[in-house]
């Protein structure tokens, strides 16, 4: 990595907590990624980003700032990234998946919350994080309690924008939620300055979605059997969806597909033809949060989607590009969004209907649901999940676990016992 040091200083990062990250950040990468067989040639690209990780983005990130643009952080997929790049600027997302921080995390949070919380809540309290340290603003939400009340903290640090998310999706909420995306545009347009318009929001849209396309493309490619790319490998390209530059990241992600259109010809993979094939769903894997998917990958199985926020949830639904005036894509934008099956909405049925519904497509033998300790919504609506695969006749492992390793050799047991109860299927 290119030396960085001055820029990480003149973020005000504290370089004794970041430097803790940066040595812990290439030995895992290279034990969990680096040591796979048959990667594809086209993952160069994504291996570089995250060696770069706080190298050529941010400084990316200080050069856009210099020239007037601005940077907004967000922590949850509800967030309309097409209405911060029709103004100019750019979005990036600042979930954490590691421990560091949490110590001073829990100065200010209860021990007992989600780590994606204090995760977050430690980097920028830490000043570990130069992409926290990067954002003028950053925008919440109201999904979960913890999250909407992390918020008010966090204001003390950074100025917040807290979008309200409804908690159900009948029309009244529906209403609500397009007042709060059409605020979210007058905020940012005062934020940046810039005015939003037809075209700048058409363009916006349009190159959203060329991402989200080459993502579904990718995904489309995980129905084969034996599969071209691994889930591990997925996940990161997902993880790193989330920040870099998005028509960059639209080619990288197509030329990958290129490749592995190639492959799926060839009938070549990562995992042996018939190797068990699982949907990994739950809340989302924040980078670098790679633990359970590296114990499935190792332990014989390949997985073929993710039923998650980086995963599926961020980019399965398109907004239309039909509208003509900003009122007309502001709605459709809202309508998109609100698709979106996250599990701090009740009822949650369009979540149990796509994991079924995916199972068949992707021609999985089983589900593994993994969630966040003292995440709510996803561990009471993991009774639903099992419920809907029970009846379904889809094989299910739950697992509750958090962003440290002490876990990982039980993991492995519980999966290792899942998947020996698939084969004797
Ligand atoms: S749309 S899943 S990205 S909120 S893990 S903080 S839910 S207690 S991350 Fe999420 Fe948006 Fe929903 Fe997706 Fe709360 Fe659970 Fe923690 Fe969570």
């Amino acid at each position: 990595m290119a030396d960085h040091r001055k820029m990480w200083e003149s973020l005000g990062l504290d370089m004794e907590s970041h430097d803790q990250l940066m040595n812990v950040l290439p030995s895992t990468y290279g034990t969990v990624y680096l040591s796979q067989e048959n990667r594809p040639k086209g993952m160069e690209y994504f291996d570089f980003v995250v060696n770069e990780v706080h190298g050529q983005r941010i400084q990316e990130l200080q050069d856009h700032k210099a020239a007037g643009g601005k940077v907004i952080g967000a922590f949850c997929v509800y967030v309309p990234e097409e209405i911060v790049r029709a103004a100019g600027g750019i979005q990036v997302g600042l979930c954490s998946g590691v421990e560091i921080g949490t110590a001073r995390a829990e100065k200010v949070l209860p021990r007992n919350i989600c780590p994606l919380i204090k995760s977050f809540m430690g980097f920028k309290l830490g000043k570990v994080c130069p992409y926290f340290e990067s954002c003028d603003m950053v925008v919440g939400e109201t999904t979960c309690d913890g999250k909407k009340k992390a918020f008010e903290i966090l204001n003390d640090y950074v100025p917040v924008h807290v979008m309200e998310t409804p908690q159900m999706k009948r029309e009244k909420d529906k209403a609500l939620w397009l007042s709060e995306v059409q605020d979210f545009l007058a905020m940012v347009e005062e934020y940046t300055g810039n005015k939003v318009t037809a075209d700048s929001l058409h363009q916006a849209i349009k190159e959203t979605n060329a991402k989200r396309r080459a993502l579904l493309r990718l995904n489309e490619l995980r129905r084969h059997d034996p599969a071209p790319i691994s889930g591990k490998d997925c996940l990161l390209i997902e993880q790193i969806s989330m920040y870099d530059d998005v028509p960059r990241f639209t080619a990288q992600v197509n030329a990958l597909c290129d490749e592995l259109e190639v492959r799926v010809k060839e009938g070549k993979g990562v995992a042996a033809t018939g190797a068990p094939r699982l949907i990994l769903s739950g809340t989302p894997m924040a980078l670098p949060n790679w633990k359970v998917p590296h114990v499935i990958e190792t332990s014989g199985a390949v997985i073929v989607a993710e039923e998650m926020c980086t995963g599926l949830r961020y980019f399965e639904n398109l907004v239309p590009e039909e509208g003509e005036t900003v009122e007309q894509m502001v709605e459709a934008i809202a309508n998109r969004y609100l698709d979106i099956n996250c599990a701090c909405f009740t009822p949650n049925d369009g979540r149990m209907e796509r994991i079924v519904s995916l199972a068949g497509e992707r021609k999985a033998d089983g589900v593994i649901n993994c969630t966040l300790a003292f995440c709510d919504p996803y561990l009471v609506e993991a009774n639903r999940v099992a419920k809907t695969l029970k009846e379904h006749n889809i094989p299910l492992l739950n697992l509750e676990t958090d962003y440290g390793q002490e876990d990982t050799a039980q993991i492995k047991t519980r999966v290792e016992a899942f998947l020996e109860m698939l084969g004797n299927r």
